[in-house]
């Protein structure tokens, strides 16, 4: 990797660390190297005692694409400092401008062989949870082009997961509701995941083929969000999806 894109990776890293926004990176960087800056920067909070504990997808419905003007599927990484205990309290002050997203989650029983080109994802998965993720872009005003928010570990910045359940056969039409500050702010269905969660989960295996991200058993793979994503606010926040349960948490200031 390039000195710059080294400064780059640790330009995010500071941003999230001390959360204060920074500049877009305006670096014409492509895809793939914005790839390896988002390793680069994992590789720092892992230095730092993190652990990786599971694989997001982002922009895979059409409600997030047009919010956010990228409209290719993105992949980041999760860490346990990230994690928020479903019925557990978060504090704004952790993030700089944080916006709250309603997904649906799955839990992986069995590595997935990325070397076997025939791998099934859905085999290896055992159960589903609501979810929601906490997502906050180190950059300003929270605007990003594609290689910028893939840099920026696609503004990942904290998850809830709700509890795992037995995949439900009608998962692929079930309501989504969010709740932000204890109004219902956000309504979809888990179609808008490019017609079914595992439609999304399938785009994971070229994209962790290409780009470097392994995908071991005990992982959690979050399928992105069905709706637009809401401003955070104290109170309570929480995704219920009709028929796999509901997730929430106390949210203060
Ligand atoms: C990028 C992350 C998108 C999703 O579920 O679509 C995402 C962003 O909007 O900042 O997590
Ligand atoms: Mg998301």
């Amino acid at each position: 990797m390039s000195a710059s894109n080294v400064e780059i990776a640790e330009r995010l890293d500071a941003a999230q660390h001390e959360v204060t926004a920074t500049t877009q990176l305006d670096a014409g960087l492509d895809v793939a190297a914005a790839y390896q800056v988002q390793h680069a920067v994992l590789a720092r909070r892992v230095g730092r005692g993190e652990r990786l504990v599971g694989t997001k997808l982002g922009f895979t419905s059409k409600a997030k694409m047009a919010q956010m003007g990228v409209d290719e599927i993105i992949v980041g990484q999760l860490t346990d400092a990230m994690t928020v205990a479903h019925a557990g309290s978060v504090s704004l002050a952790r993030f700089i401008h944080p916006r709250v997203e309603p997904e649906v989650a799955f839990r992986l029983a069995r590595d997935v062989d990325l070397d076997d080109p025939a791998v099934d994802i859905e085999g290896c998965v055992d159960a589903a949870a609501p979810g929601l993720e906490i997502i906050d872009s180190r950059y300003r005003d929270f605007k990003f082009n594609l290689a910028d928010v893939v840099a920026d570990n696609t503004s990942a910045s904290g998850y809830v997961i709700g509890e795992w359940r037995a995949i439900p056969d009608d998962l692929g039409s079930l309501p989504v509701e969010l709740t932000v500050a204890g109004e219902v702010v956000e309504h979809g269905s888990t179609e808008a995941l490019l017609g079914h969660p595992f439609n999304a989960l399938r785009e994971l295996v070229p994209m962790a083929r290409k780009y470097g991200f392994p995908l071991p058993a005990g992982q959690v793979i979050l399928a992105g969000s069905a709706t637009a994503a809401a401003p955070l606010q104290p109170g309570l926040v929480q995704a219920v999806i009709t028929g796999l349960g509901s997730v929430s948490a106390q949210v203060t200031p």
